[in-house]
């Protein structure tokens, strides 16, 4: 082009680690479930080649991890493979990470990919230009599991006429990762219209044109808060990508406090109400109770089974201390070890919560012991 700048605007979706096939063998979810939950992430991934389609995205960027090779079958992957030629007007570009790398015996190399989809099959830094749009795409792929190296060390563009991006699956945040260490400067240094990164399952921009674009769907309760794509415009002038929610479900982590004056409803109510119902259906809970309990109730199975069944998944981690009477205690216990360790503690500041707290852990268990003797 001679003095007439490239104005051609692309629109782009950008996405990665999606898992699809993931057992979820590192959570707590009944099989059921699991299973329920692999189909959502299937569902997640339908969703965002439908809105292609429905926003017309000239190009789709997968960083890295779309499947989970340990799981996945030739069925599985050829079920990809006929959704994407099915796209409208949308090409794919794909590189590998660490849960999909690409090799001999890779499933990316038992299928016929349509015209449409590009895979990036080398463990080098290499391009791929999509002519008819102006597009080069930058990026490598993985080849095994574990990856040290910086293998975007020795990174150029050769056509700034051309929208250049760079699309990699690796580790921005730690230069001595096993999942390929990526020198942020590095890459900074080159003109890249825009950098679209895999690996990291919690989506950031690191600037307005470097971004993780996380997991579309969040795998386990380290992957808590909004989860979606990355989408937007990109022309050679201007890069404008914004995150779009477009998770099915949160996980979420919560702390509630119950106190000794609390019945047996209460604590049920506390805990279940503090979410709303449609929240409770929806979303994926872990739990972390703490404070005092009438020492008479506790956290037992009954309590367990009535507050699950009103959730889709919760977990409850009971860090709650039974509220004792303290004086009672002491003055049946005066010349024993009880009593001596009520005195000790007494000696501390019993306001303090964290103080409290072993206090009545302490208690809890010489209070056992005596029960057993
Ligand atoms: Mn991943």
């Amino acid at each position: 082009m001679t003095g007439v700048e490239n104005m051609q605007k692309i629109k782009v979706i950008h996405t990665g680690d999606i898992h699809l096939g993931l057992e979820f063998k590192n959570t707590n979810f009944d099989p059921n479930f699991s299973r329920q939950r692999r189909l959502e992430i299937w569902n997640t991934f339908e969703k965002i080649l439908d809105r292609c389609d429905e926003k017309e995205i000239d190009l789709l960027l997968i960083a890295g991890d779309l499947f989970e090779e340990d799981y996945f079958t030739i069925g599985d992957i050829k079920r990809i493979e006929s959704r994407f030629r099915t796209l409208k007007m949308t090409k794919v570009v794909i590189v590998t990470g660490n849960h999909d790398p690409i090799n001999k015996g890779s499933l990316y190399n038992l299928v016929e990919w349509p015209n449409n989809v590009y895979i990036i099959k080398e463990n080098s830094y290499t391009k791929i230009e999509l002519e008819d749009i102006n597009i080069t795409v930058w990026g490598l792929s993985w080849d095994k599991k574990e990856e040290k190296r910086n293998l975007l060390e020795d990174i150029h563009i050769d056509n700034t006429e051309n929208i250049n991006i760079l699309l990699a699956h690796g580790d921005i945040y730690n230069k001595n990762s096993n999942y390929m260490p990526i020198d942020l400067y590095n890459i900074k240094k080159v003109k890249f219209n825009y950098v679209a990164l895999g690996h990291i399952h919690k989506h950031e921009f690191i600037d307005d044109k470097i971004a993780y674009c996380g997991s579309p769907e969040a795998l386990d309760f380290g992957e808590t808060g909004s989860h979606g794509i990355i989408e937007g415009e990109i022309s050679t002038r201007e890069t404008r990508m914004t995150f779009v929610p477009f998770s099915e479900r949160q996980f979420v982590q919560k702390e509630i406090t119950l106190n000794e004056n609390m019945n047996y409803q209460d604590i049920i109510n506390s805990i279940v109400y503090s979410e709303s119902e449609e929240e409770r259906f929806k979303n994926l809970y872990k739990l972390n109770i703490s404070g005092v309990i009438d020492k008479d109730l506790s956290i037992n199975e009954d309590v367990i089974n009535e507050i699950k069944s009103m959730f889709t998944h919760i977990e409850i981690i009971d860090n709650t201390v039974p509220d004792y009477d303290i004086e009672t205690i002491y003055k049946e216990n005066e010349n024993n070890i009880i009593g001596y360790f009520i005195r000790e503690m007494k000696g501390k500041d019993l306001e303090n919560k964290v103080i409290r707290r072993a206090l009545y852990l302490g208690l809890e268990s010489l209070l056992s012991e005596k029960v057993k003797l």
